[in-house]
């Protein structure tokens, strides 16, 4: 028999049905129910989506896919995956607890989300490695970041050439491309967070590999409280680009997201869409990762190399 190894496939989660957001909603304010009000502007983001979102079938067959492919391009173990998610069961706890019980030994744990953080994917990792050594096992060896993946990087690129290549000359002559990441509290700077930085350098490897020279870095999706946060943020940035360089096309890609999720399928399908309209310019986003096999294997080679360190 083949040695057994954990696979922990960590995840953000999301509400499986609409009578879950609240609760989802609570664990990520550290445990404070929101306000009726901002409760409802989530609710109305879910139901424009569609009522909630695909994360939670998408994350699980990517964790399927991983594993599969794992075990199809190696006989000397038997990967077995887990997912522990953030913010909703099973929770990272609980996947570790149950590997644990499994009789695991061992285990290499990645985060679905491609640049470091202090906020994101130091929590994740802290939390199983925590749980592990409480319970005396099983070690746990943790991808930290993959942002420069060439295979992630491959994906992207491909994408991107597609997109530029459905449009039409007047379009490609005057296009720009919007990386961009979920945006996190400026105060992350002080410590000297890489997660900016893993950012930028993601964008200007696509860049280079699809043959682009007009880019910018953006971020997205930040929290409605009164700090500052890292900006641009993508809307402002649009409307910024197109009164300076009058761009007639813009092309989306959320790099710091691997999914069909809220904060792709509303903050910018719906509301970068709607500065796009306004300024009557093209809008572009291609095709998240989802479970595509070249991402899917990009995730394999990385898992393996950190198996056999
Ligand atoms: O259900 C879905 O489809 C959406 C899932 C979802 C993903 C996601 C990714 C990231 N977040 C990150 C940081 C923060 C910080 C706050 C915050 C707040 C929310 C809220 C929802 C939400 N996030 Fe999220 N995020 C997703 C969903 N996120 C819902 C609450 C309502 C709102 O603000 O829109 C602010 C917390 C606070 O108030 O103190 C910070 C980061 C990522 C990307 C890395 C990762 O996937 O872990 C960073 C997916």
């Amino acid at each position: 028999e083949k040695k057994k190894i954990g696979l922990l496939v960590m995840a953000y989660g999301t509400p499986y049905k609409e009578s879950d957001i609240e609760r989802y909603y609570t664990h990520i304010r550290h445990g404070r129910r929101p306000a009726d009000e901002a409760l409802e502007d989530l609710r109305s983001r879910y139901e424009a989506i569609g009522g909630i979102s695909p994360l939670a079938q998408i994350t699980e067959e990517q964790a399927k896919a991983l594993e599969q492919r794992l075990n199809a391009i190696q006989d000397e173990v038997e990967f077995k995956y887990y997912l522990g998610l953030k913010h909703i069961e099973p929770f990272i706890e609980d996947a570790v607890q149950q590997m644990h019980q499994d009789g695991i030994k061992e285990a290499v744990s990645l985060v679905l989300a491609p640049h470091f953080s202090t906020f994101s994917v130091k929590s994740y990792n802290g939390r199983a490695k925590e749980t592990a050594e409480k319970l005396g096992g099983p070690a746990i060896k943790s991808v930290e970041s993959w942002y420069d993946e060439p295979k992630f990087i491959g994906y992207w690129v491909d994408r991107i050439k597609e997109t530029y290549e459905s449009m039409s000359r007047e379009q490609k002559d005057s296009a720009v491309l919007v990386v961009s990441a979920h945006s996190l509290p400026e105060k992350i700077l002080k410590s000297g967070d890489p997660y900016p930085a893993q950012l930028q350098e993601t964008a200007d490897l696509i860049a280079k590999g699809a043959g682009i020279e007009k880019y910018e870095l953006g971020w997205q999706s930040a929290g409605n409280t009164p700090e500052p946060w890292l900006g641009p943020d993508v809307q402002d940035l649009t409307r910024d680009l197109y009164e300076k360089q009058g761009y007639k096309a813009f092309v989306y890609a959320p790099v710091g997201f691997v999914s069909d999720h809220l904060e792709v399928l509303f903050d910018n399908d719906v509301e970068c869409k709607v500065v796009t309209e306004e300024i009557g310019a093209a809008y572009y986003r291609p095709e998240m990762p989802n479970t595509h096999e070249q991402f899917i294997d990009a995730l394999a080679a990385i898992v393996l190399r950190k198996f056999a360190e």
